[in-house]
């Protein structure tokens, strides 16, 4: 990184750029590493920079399979990208993994035991594995994440998996992120319910229950009452899955042995047939010109709060006025609107095309 000083003239973003498109093997793997800490960087001139490189990257991102994978820590996460991976490689395809866990900071992250999990595939020249930016918010790491499969996707990798661990809403940030968002289970029910009532269910578009090779008649029981709660799910919670209309995807259950390999292949041909159909329905695409704008407004909220509380005549008000909407003294959204009148610099504004009151006389 240290060609990338605060005067840095922008043909560092060119050298950058050109190591990005044009590398191979392990050439490619750190230009890549190279400007992913680049887009993590919070200085304002290496911002600067990322927004350059990005600009030059983005006609040739959009090539791979975005694959999202979830589940709670000790379920198979790491095991499966390991086997997955090196399948993929098999079948001729170079894969990256990155990984979203806002809680990294605090845990300090598993990337040791993740190491060894994926001991052949973390030191494969076709594959790349970037741990989880460790710090910020669930946002803002996402932010970076979704940042770096562009950079990933230049780069020319077919396969980018990005792996979360069951924590807050991070699932759902994965799910709206790529292509099919796979949920990884463990053979017993409570598992289910969590998935069910932290709606990570719904966005599910194939669940897989692992270490089959523990209990075979667990996973199988597990896979059947999964499968049944996706039928309902598609009947009562999402309308697009309701019916049975052959060229949609109906998520699917299928049971997994990460550890022995078993059902890898199963599970690589399910995601292809998933991209074949999608692709012919349109459904791939609309998913990810909805995934970009969606991208887009998040930030523009995110932004807004951001100078909305470090705005000086709202962070003057803002303690007072929440304090007394806390004690019932204000109306919240009398104070909202004063917060944000202030911040816009303005008094209030009296909207000329509202109706009159009810009941007062003109
Ligand atoms: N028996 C069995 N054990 C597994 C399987 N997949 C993972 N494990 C074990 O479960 C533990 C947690 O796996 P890991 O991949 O680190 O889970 P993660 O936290 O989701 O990444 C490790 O000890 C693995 O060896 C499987 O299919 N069968
Ligand atoms: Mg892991």
């Amino acid at each position: 990184m240290a060609a990338v000083g605060p005067s840095a003239p922008s043909s560092d973003v060119v050298a950058l750029t050109s190591a990005v498109l044009g590398g191979t093997g392990m050439a490619r793997r750190r230009a890549v590493a190279k400007a992913i800490t680049l887009l993590e960087s919070t200085r304002t001139d290496h911002r600067d920079l990322a927004d350059q490189l990005l600009a030059v990257l983005m006609p040739r991102a959009g090539g791979a399979f975005r694959l999202g994978l979830s589940g709670v820590p000790g379920v198979g996460k790491s095991t499966l990208i390991e086997s997955l991976g090196l399948h993929l490689i098999d079948q001729g395809l170079t894969v990256a993994v990155l990984t979203i866990d806002p809680s990294s900071a605090v845990s300090g992250g598993s990337i040791l035991g993740d190491k060894t999990r994926m001991e052949k595939l973390s030191v494969h020249e076709k594959a790349y594995i970037r741990p989880s930016p460790s710090s910020g918010t669930l946002g803002g790491v996402a932010e970076k994440t979704r940042e770096a499969i562009l950079v990933l996707e230049a780069a020319d990798y077919d396969v980018v998996i990005v792996e979360t661990v069951g924590v807050g809403q991070s699932e759902i940030a994965v799910a709206g992120m790529t292509d099919m968002f796979v949920l990884m289970q463990l053979p017993n029910a409570g598992d289910e319910l969590q998935a069910i009532k932290k709606g990570v269910m719904e966005v599910a578009d194939l669940v897989l229950i692992n270490k089959a090779d523990l209990d075979p008649d667990a996973a199988t029981r597990a896979q059947a009452q999964i499968a049944s709660a996706l039928r309902l799910l598609g009947q009562h919670g999402n309308p697009q899955r309701a019916g049975h209309d052959p060229t949609q995807w109906q998520p699917r259950v299928l049971p997994l042995s990460a550890w022995s390999g078993q059902g890898v292949a199963a599970l690589w041909s399910a995601a292809q047939e998933f991209r074949t159909l999608r692709t012919g329905s349109g459904a791939w695409e609309s998913r990810r010109r909805q995934q970009a704008q969606a991208w887009m407004w998040e930030r523009i909220d995110a932004g807004l709060r951001q100078a909305f509380r470090a705005d000086a005549p709202v962070r003057e008000r803002l303690l007072t006025l929440s304090q007394e909407v806390a004690q019932g003294r204000v109306v919240g959204s009398v104070a909202a609107r004063e917060l944000l009148a202030l911040f816009r610099g303005s008094e209030p504004q009296v909207d000329a095309a509202q109706p009159p009151l009810p009941g007062a006389s003109t």
